[in-house]
């Protein structure tokens, strides 16, 4: 027995019906895609690719890349996905952390990344995003038959990093009893089957882009148009072809701020979910008024997929997300004595159940933070339950930005901009931003007599940070406020420059 592979891929073998529609609307069909992912798996096997070992994957996504991950899932090896946007220095703490058997990169990164793959003896092979790359060439001299190996359901089928307050990433290791729990919750609680089409824009290296969307429709044996990425243009194209729709709330407010934008493009769409940050309620209104279909918002966290969704049937309440996903307990408990609260009152999140992670990739210390002794998970958000259930997330006692759908931590970021030239310390927080809901901006106190240039204190970080999570604005200050106990006090930094970008 093999928990995903059996639910995902098996049933894809005797599909001759196109599962996967590629930009230039090509079918892929459930047998090619079975087939590919035979022959890569294989591949990896004569790889030195074993049970349990890691494979790194750092590509632009692909049908191909997709195959990837189901081969990982025949061999039993833990798939490692890693955003493209992450620079040479955040690949060398990855692939430090992961020691991965193989990494699989881009074409263009090849070089760069060979040097940290020789000195660690990790395997490097590529694959481009034009059916190309040596993994693919070498996929296609090998067989396409591979017998699946047995997992347990308490095996990992998968590493996802996810930024960590201490600075560095935090590798979650979610099972396959974590990922398929999950995955036929939501099929259920959001009425998915085989007539359905996704159109997916989402990144397929970060669990909303995976573990939703891919793993729903793959489960219904459903089908998705496979765009390279989030493009308005293209998805309102699209979406005459789709009948779903899942994406970050930035999808959305790009969406309604486009002119072609309108109804006619939503024929056959019977769904549009949202999630990974707040949606705003006056988004949800927005839309609804333009187009007469009501976002569905859900609420999610790598380390546990998803935790609670608005009803398909029911009232979708804007600002809301909605109640517990079936067989997942989630309670709210007081900061302070971390006693569980009545409703309507505001604590932190606390979640039980089959699909919370197994822990933190060599971090048990770290697990074990973030557990209660009574197995739930603390989340790091602030929420609260109203009278009829509906669960509000109204903050997070992380300090954590999301800008776009993507996790941003601080910590991490001060480090970098205190290490450069000419700073004596910083401050990274988020700030509204009409794109990308929050965006990032650093406030720093220089040296004495240092001509500070923030441009350029902007371009050295990008070329050690990945380009999203680098501040957008930099600016100076005498001093960062503090507190009595010496803490910076971020709430009144957030207050003075709260209007950076809206009043652009
Ligand atoms: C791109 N840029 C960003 C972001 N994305 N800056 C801040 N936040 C972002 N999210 C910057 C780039 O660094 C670049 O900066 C410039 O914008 C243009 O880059 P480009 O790639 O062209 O941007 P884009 O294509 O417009 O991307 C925006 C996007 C993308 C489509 C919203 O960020 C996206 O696909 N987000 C989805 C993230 C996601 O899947 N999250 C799920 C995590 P420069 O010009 O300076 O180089 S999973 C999760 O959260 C849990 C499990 C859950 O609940 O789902
Ligand atoms: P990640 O670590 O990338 O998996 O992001 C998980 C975090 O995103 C959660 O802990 C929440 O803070 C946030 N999040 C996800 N979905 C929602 C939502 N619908 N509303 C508000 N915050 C959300």
């Amino acid at each position: 027995m093999n928990l995903l592979f059996d639910a995902l891929v098996v049933p894809l073998k005797t599909r001759s019906r196109g599962v996967l529609q590629r930009l230039d609307g090509s079918e892929i069909s459930g047998e090619e895609l079975f087939h590919l992912s035979g022959q890569i798996a294989n591949t990896l096997k004569n790889s030195g690719v074993l049970p349990d070992h890691r494979v790194a994957m750092q590509t632009e996504k692909s049908f191909e890349a997709l195959a990837l991950y189901l081969a990982c899932l025949r061999i039993g090896a833990l798939f490692v996905p890693l955003n493209m946007a992450y620079t040479t220095s955040e690949m060398e703490y990855f692939l430090t952390d992961a020691e991965p058997t193989v990494l699989i990169c881009a074409p263009r990164t090849e070089v760069e990344l060979n040097e940290l793959c020789r000195s660690r003896k990790i395997a490097i092979m590529t694959l481009g995003d034009n059916q190309d790359g040596s993994l693919i060439e070498a996929a296609r001299q090998a067989s396409g038959v591979c017998a699946a190996v047995d997992r347990d359901v308490d095996d990992l089928a998968a590493i996802l990093y996810t930024s960590g307050t201490t600075g560095r990433s935090k590798g979650a290791m979610l099972s396959h009893t974590n990922l398929l729990s999950n995955t036929d919750s939501l099929v259920k609680a959001w009425r998915f089957t085989s007539e359905d089409t996704l159109l997916h824009a989402l990144p397929i290296y970060h669990a909303h882009g995976l573990f939703v969307a891919v793993h729903v429709l793959l489960r219904v044996q459903g089908r998705m148009i496979f765009l390279p990425k989030f493009d308005v243009d293209l998805v309102i194209d699209k979406l005459s072809h789709a009948t779903s729709f899942m994406g970050v709330p930035t999808f959305y407010t790009r969406l309604l701020t486009h002119t072609k934008f309108n109804k006619e493009y939503l024929g056959h769409m019977r769904l549009f979910i949202s999630g990974s940050a707040p949606l705003l309620a006056e988004t949800h209104r927005d839309f609804e008024a333009k187009t007469g279909h009501c976002i569905l918002e859900r609420y999610g966290m790598t380390e546990t997929t998803m935790n609670t969704s608005n009803p398909y049937e029911g009232e979708r309440r804007a600002g809301t997300v909605g109640f517990a996903l079936p067989n997942i307990e989630l309670r709210i408990v007081s900061l302070e004595t971390g006693e569980m609260l009545p409703e309507n009152e505001i604590g932190q999140l606390e979640v039980r159940g089959p699909n919370v992670f197994q822990g933190y990739w060599r971090m048990p210390e770290k697990t074990a933070d973030e557990f209660c002794d009574d197995g739930f998970f603390m989340t790091g958000d602030i929420a609260q339950k109203d009278q009829d259930g509906y669960i509000t997330i109204v903050g997070r006692s992380k300090d954590l930005v999301i800008s776009g759908g993507y996790n941003i931590y601080p910590k991490e970021i001060e480090s970098e901009v205190d290490a450069l030239d000419g700073i004596l310390e910083s401050a990274v927080f988020g700030v509204p931003h009409c794109d990308f809901g929050e965006a990032v901006i650093a406030v720093v106190v220089v040296q004495q007599n240092f001509q500070v240039d923030h441009k350029a204190l902007i371009e050295q970080l990008q070329k050690r940070l990945a380009s999203f999570k680098c501040p957008k604005r930099i600016f100076s200050v005498d001093a960062l406020p503090r507190n009595t106990m010496g803490k910076v006090q971020k709430n009144v930094l957030r207050q003075r420059f709260e209007t950076t970008f809206t009043k652009l």
